[in-house]
């Protein structure tokens, strides 16, 4: 029961953001480990995290969370339900820590009064927003709309209840008022082996007008949001969403010839990222493929043989 609501309230987005997915889908686990007492629990708890992974498919997090707990061990269903609780309370404290870790290091980055531009709403870029205001180093967030499900309201409200001051543009005026911002700050989906970063859709376009205006591009990424399947050649799949989200029902009835695109995500290249934030320190994203090899050897094992 618990895993099905879960599950279906991140399909439908109550439960969103890459990181909060992944915390929530662990907490489903649990609490479901927690009712299994037959022996079947193995087979079981695979079936549960079957269903969680088949929600969205592109936040690497939620594959990697449910990795690093169903990576629990023991002999008796006793052993193996206090071993996955064990695993999920030490992923959920590292979330915590990690975000944390990610203001201060984020913040450092920062200098001066500084304009910074953030696109839909990350739990993690607005960690490094708000450890920068705390210091008095913010002037002003940029918050994009981030069309179609506008989770730049979300960022808004959350900035303006604590004091920040923001200016709210759509998506198409990012470049119109890049020459006024210091800093691009975004969270990540997923990073991926050679360093590209996939976020909402908009952000490759916000991260090339950074890039001709010279403007620093730093993403917030915690180290679970790197993706240890590209290093294993596969590709990270966009979620393309219902058309719904983009033109009402009672416009689209009437277009006979139109197809409407609902992309969720998009990657930036490399060349347009200049550090990548995350609790274990800043880095360029040239060194992903370290971070996948030393920081998620749990996720791995999968592609062993
Ligand atoms: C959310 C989104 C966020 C990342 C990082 O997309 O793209 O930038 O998930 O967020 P959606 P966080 O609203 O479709 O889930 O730093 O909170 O993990």
């Amino acid at each position: 029961m618990i895993v099905e609501e879960t599950a279906r309230k991140i399909k439908n987005m109550e439960i969103r953001g890459a990181g909060k997915i992944a915390v929530e889908a662990v907490k489903a686990l649990k609490e479901f480990a927690l009712h299994v007492t037959d022996e079947a629990f193995d087979e079981k708890m695979k079936r549960a995290a079957d269903v969680l992974l088949n929600t969205r498919p592109t936040a690497v997090s939620l594959y990697n969370a449910i990795r690093y707990v169903m990576g629990y061990s023991g002999n008796t269903v006793e052993e193996k339900r206090k071993n996955l609780v064990g695993l999920a309370d030490e992923f959920i404290e590292n979330v915590k820590l990690a975000h944390k870790k990610i203001g201060m290091i984020g913040a450092r980055r920062i200098e001066g009064k500084s304009t910074v531009m953030t696109h839909c709403n990350s739990k993690s870029a607005l960690s490094i927003i708000r450890e920068a205001h705390k210091q008095g180093k913010i002037e002003r967030v940029f918050v994009t709309e981030s069309r179609p499900r506008r989770q730049g309201l979300i960022t808004l409200s959350e900035l303006d209840s604590e004091g920040i001051e923001t200016a709210f543009i759509v998506d198409s005026a990012v470049r119109y008022y890049m020459r006024d911002v210091d800093y691009v700050i975004v969270g990540a989906d997923s990073v991926t082996a050679n360093g590209a970063v996939i976020n909402k859709i908009g952000t490759s376009q916000i991260a090339l007008s950074a890039h001709e205006a010279r403007v620093p591009v730093i993403v917030a990424a915690e180290t679970y949001k790197f993706s240890p399947k590209t290093l294993h050649g596969e590709r990270v799949i966009i979620e393309e969403r219902s058309p719904d989200e983009v033109l009402p029902e009672e416009i689209t009835a009437k277009l006979r010839h139109c197809k409407i695109m609902n992309p969720a995500f998009d990657a930036t290249p490399r060349e347009y990222i200049d550090l990548i934030v995350t609790e274990i320190g800043a880095i360029p994203p040239e060194m992903a493929f370290i971070v996948i090899r030393d920081y998620l050897k749990y996720a791995l094992d999968e592609f062993r043989d």
